[in-house]
């Protein structure tokens, strides 16, 4: 008898019944509906649209919002379906992270009462589609320093500048932008098709194929007063957002990291080697035991934080450990898996390689690992050293 890796540390019985039953049915609609078409849509690099509707049926867009038509489950519930939606493709998630955590928390954090009537309905189904600009081609780990400028007209607001990297971004119908302004980093709502928006897709991308990732170029964009986020004000809004995002990418990146070890479990069971399995070898059994207790540790890590998000009580830097380690360890896990898998591993029949590809983004967005080493050292020790 075999035992599940995430087995041998009891996790399930960490986890209420809803929990597992919002969990069962992700990874459901993940196996049956999505992920034979994953490696389609990233050989293609497409994610259609399309499944925006399917995800929102299911209530995954914004599920930890209360209000709106969002599902209002608890955190862990919604990093177990982020871990669900990872465990198929990085993609799917960072469309569920985009939309949920940065798109509509933003809103609903720091939007008006009618800015979250006009938006939050439409975006919990998926019949709307938004994203979240505050990253600039010379601005990424220091968004401090953006040059997208916000300046008065009368009551009317007018942007200039160019936002990168933007997931959703050429398919969004609303783009939340944070600029500069006389008073200070403040956020805007920008129908995307407001005369002066362009969104360019980026192309070549190795990594993040099954999500779409833009340029967003504001030029002379014109805004009535009421497209301001009345209540952001400061850097402090966006990087809030960003502690929504990165919780999810807590739980998220494990379940690429599961997919890989499952994976890499089930072909070593069967590939001969020497006459014989490559799973009877002890070199095997090695690297499948060290990467169970990283995929272990990680989950108890991200259930750990997802309790205390439950209870109001997680702060930034603790969403920082979460994201460096969980992260981290799950690139280290794909990556290990691709090598039990020998030359079958570099193709897309098997999900290693591709996770791994995808994790490198996943390392690089909503702070790089280095920004989260700086976040903790500065905890430990009181200095701040970005700058
Ligand atoms: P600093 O002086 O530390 O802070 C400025 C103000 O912000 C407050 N703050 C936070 N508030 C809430 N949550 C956080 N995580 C916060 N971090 C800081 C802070 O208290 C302060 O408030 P106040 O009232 O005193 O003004 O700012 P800094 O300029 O020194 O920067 C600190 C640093 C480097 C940690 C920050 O800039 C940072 O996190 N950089 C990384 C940028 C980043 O993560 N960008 C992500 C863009 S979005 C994205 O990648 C989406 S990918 C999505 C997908 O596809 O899944
Ligand atoms: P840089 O900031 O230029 O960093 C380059 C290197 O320098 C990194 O290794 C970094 O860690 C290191 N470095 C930087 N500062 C220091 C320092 N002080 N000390 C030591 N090392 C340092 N952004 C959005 O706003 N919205 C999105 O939807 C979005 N989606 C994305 C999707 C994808 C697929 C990708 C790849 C990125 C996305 N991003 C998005 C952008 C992402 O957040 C940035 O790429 C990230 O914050 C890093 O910024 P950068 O690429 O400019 O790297």
């Amino acid at each position: 008898m075999t035992m599940h890796p995430l087995d041998l540390f009891g996790i399930d019985a960490l986890l209420d019944e809803q929990e597992r039953d919002i969990q069962g049915t992700v990874r459901r609609l993940v196996d049956q509906r999505l992920r034979p078409r994953l490696p389609e849509w990233f050989e293609s690099a497409t994610l259609p649209r399309e499944i925006a509707r399917e995800l929102g049926d299911l209530g995954l867009f914004g599920m930890h919002l209360h209000g709106y038509g969002c599902a209002g489950t608890n955190a862990v519930s919604y990093g177990l379906a982020c871990l669900e939606l990872e465990a198929g493709d990085s993609g799917l998630r960072s469309f569920v992270s985009v939309q949920g955590s940065l798109s509509m928390f933003s809103i609903y954090r720091y939007g008006s009462e009618e800015q979250k009537q006009e938006w939050l309905p439409r975006l919990a189904t998926g019949e709307a589609l938004g994203c979240f600009g505050l990253t600039e081609p010379d601005f990424g780990s220091n968004p401090a320093g953006m040059r997208t400028r916000a300046r008065r007209d009368g009551s009317d607001w007018i942007l200039d500048g160019t936002k990168m990297w933007i997931t959703n971004g050429s398919t969004a119908d609303v783009a939340t932008v944070w600029a500069q302004t006389d008073d200070g980093i403040r956020g805007f709502l920008v129908p995307t098709n407001t005369t002066g928006f362009t969104a360019n897709n980026v192309h070549g991308k190795l990594s993040m194929r099954a999500s779409v990732t833009s340029e967003l170029v504001l030029d002379g964009v014109r805004l009535p007063a009421s497209a301001q986020l009345p209540e952001a004000r400061g850097l402090g809004a966006p990087l809030s957002c960003l502690n929504e995002a990165r919780f999810g990418i807590v739980f998220g990146a494990l379940g690429a990291a599961r997919d890989s070890l499952e994976t890499a479990i089930e072909y070593a069971g069967t590939r001969e080697v020497f006459d014989r399995p490559l799973a009877g070898y002890q070199l095997t059994q090695e690297k499948l035991a060290d990467m169970t207790l990283e995929l272990g540790k990680g989950m108890l890590l991200a259930i750990q934080l997802g309790r205390m998000k439950d209870r109001g009580e997680i702060t930034p830097d603790q969403v920082s450990v979460g994201k460096l380690n969980n992260v981290r360890e799950a690139i280290a896990i794909a990556r290990e898996c691709r090598t039990i898998l020998g030359a079958n591993g570099i193709t897309l029949e098997y999900s290693p390689l591709r996770h791994a590809n995808n994790l490198e983004s996943v390392l690089t967005y909503e702070g790089t690992s280095e920004m989260h080493l700086l976040s903790i050292g500065r905890a430990l020790t009181g200095h701040a050293a970005f700058r």
